[in-house]
């Protein structure tokens, strides 16, 4: 059957009518790639099916919370037997504590949590939480980490901010800017220098540890435990960013990967299962400080969701053991291997980063190391990339700055098959 789109480019029409841009969320426009948004009309396991009928295998994974693939039997459930029981309470209820519970036991760096609606309300909260914790103002993010969209983040960020060329906001007062300051991500000195020329000023240092949004970057060996024994010795705290990497590259994150201990973390995607779920969790004596036990004021209508938190417990429940992990990163390595063995066939100039279940293609001719070596990707290339899976069905993020995701949906037959289509763009757009 010839690939149509009439439907998606009819709905995307309608949709410009009322939504900016004609999406709820920059990233899903396809400005970056090209082309008419697919709309989706349904999802199951590792397919999304379109409008159109069109049916992709999908490695957006909806951004990262669904490391079981789309509408897992378990999650569904437990969706649907809380809606049984009510949608919103407006007051606590046990769930609430049964995924604090899991979340804090499965955390190195987590006594003691809240929970938001989405990572950019953790991470705004975390912030807040450190300045309210240390009386001090400034605080420390890097070129390319994107911590969603809170205004004192929303400086040099990654993600849709880089895709679309805007990694600084308009509409974000100076003032607001002024106490973020930027360092390289990779380069110690370029945080030292802060330090010194901040003096007792620096609230935390806040970091993606595994960035995704500059499309998936490394950190160097050391750089972590560089930067715990800095922001010890300088009073600041750490903040780990692991909305992305939280229960993806390991149960206990990042900080269980490389044995790095911040003070804070903030979480999202893969704890809500799907539904909207944020968190920020820390050593107790800070967490203490956030209303009603202390005065830091954080709040969220929202927050606690029942169905939210029970789709977050049939998720983190099903992660319990390392063998998924093991599986996920056996796969995912297997997969990269044979993109780079088809990057060497094809003569491409690209480059593929990888940990865990979660890799990038960069299409640029040297190793990806930082910020500054990922905005020399050929962002056009990306764009033909993308589009040539597109139109064979498959479905990567559309951006040269994001991280694919590799779900257990995801069969060995769908891999090798997602390998032939790839050999056959590669060839196509060298
Ligand atoms: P949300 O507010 O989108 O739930 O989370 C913000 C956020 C915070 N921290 C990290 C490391 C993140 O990656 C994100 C959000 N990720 C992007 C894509 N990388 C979400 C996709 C989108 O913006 O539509």
């Amino acid at each position: 059957m010839k690939y149509s789109n009439k439907k998606s480019r009819n709905l995307f029409k309608k949709a410009n009518r009322y939504l900016v841009g004609g999406v709820n969320s920059p990233v899903r426009s396809f400005n970056a790639v090209g082309g008419t948004p697919v709309f989706v009309s349904s999802a199951r396991g590792q397919y999304i099916y379109d409008a159109d009928g069109n049916r992709y295998t999908d490695y957006m994974g909806s951004w990262g919370p669904l490391i079981f693939g789309h509408s897992d039997p378990d999650v569904v459930k437990a969706i649907k037997n809380a809606a049984g029981k009510g949608i919103s309470y407006g007051a606590p209820c046990e769930e609430e504590i049964e995924l604090a519970k899991l979340i804090v036991s499965s955390v190195p760096s987590a006594e003691k949590i809240r929970m938001t609606n989405s990572g950019t309300e953790a991470t705004m909260s975390a912030l807040r939480l450190a300045r309210g914790y240390t009386g001090r103002d400034y605080v420390v993010k890097f070129e390319g980490c994107y911590h969603g969209h809170a205004d004192s983040l929303l400086v040099k960020a990654g993600s849709g901010a880089t895709t679309f060329g805007h990694p600084s906001s308009p509409g974000v007062p100076a003032e607001f800017v002024k106490k973020t300051l930027l360092a390289d991500f990779n380069n110690i000195d370029s945080v030292k220098k802060l330090f010194k020329k901040y003096p007792d000023k620096i609230a935390a240092v806040i970091l993606e540890p595994i960035p995704g949004n500059m499309g998936v970057v490394l950190p160097d060996d050391g750089f972590l435990k560089e930067l715990r024994e800095l922001t010890a010795r300088e009073d600041a705290l750490l903040i780990f960013d692991e909305v992305i990497t939280g229960f993806r590259v390991a149960r206990g994150g990042a900080q269980e990967v490389f044995g790095v201990k911040p003070d804070i973390t903030c979480l999202g995607k893969i704890i809500g299962g799907g539904l909207p779920v944020g968190a920020y969790t820390g050593r107790k004596d800070i967490m203490e400080t956030v209303a009603p036990e202390g005065p830091v004021y954080q709040a969220g209508t929202l927050s606690g969701n029942p169905l939210a938190m029970n789709a977050g417990l049939a998720t983190l429940n099903k992660l319990r053991t390392k063998r998924v992990y093991r599986e996920l990163g056996k796969t995912t390595t297997g997969f990269v291997e044979g993109i780079r063995d088809i990057i060497a066939r094809t003569g491409g100039q690209a480059r593929v980063n990888s940990i865990g279940s979660m890799f990038t293609v960069f299409f640029t001719g040297e190793d990806v190391v930082d910020y500054s070596s990922a905005l020399k990707c050929n962002t056009r290339r990306f764009a033909d990339f993308f589009n040539g899976l597109l139109s064979r069905g498959v479905i990567f993020p559309p951006s040269q700055f994001e991280s694919v995701f590799i779900s257990t949906a995801h069969t060995k037959k769908d891999l090798d098959k997602t390998l032939d289509v790839i050999f056959s763009v590669m060839k196509q757009i060298q």
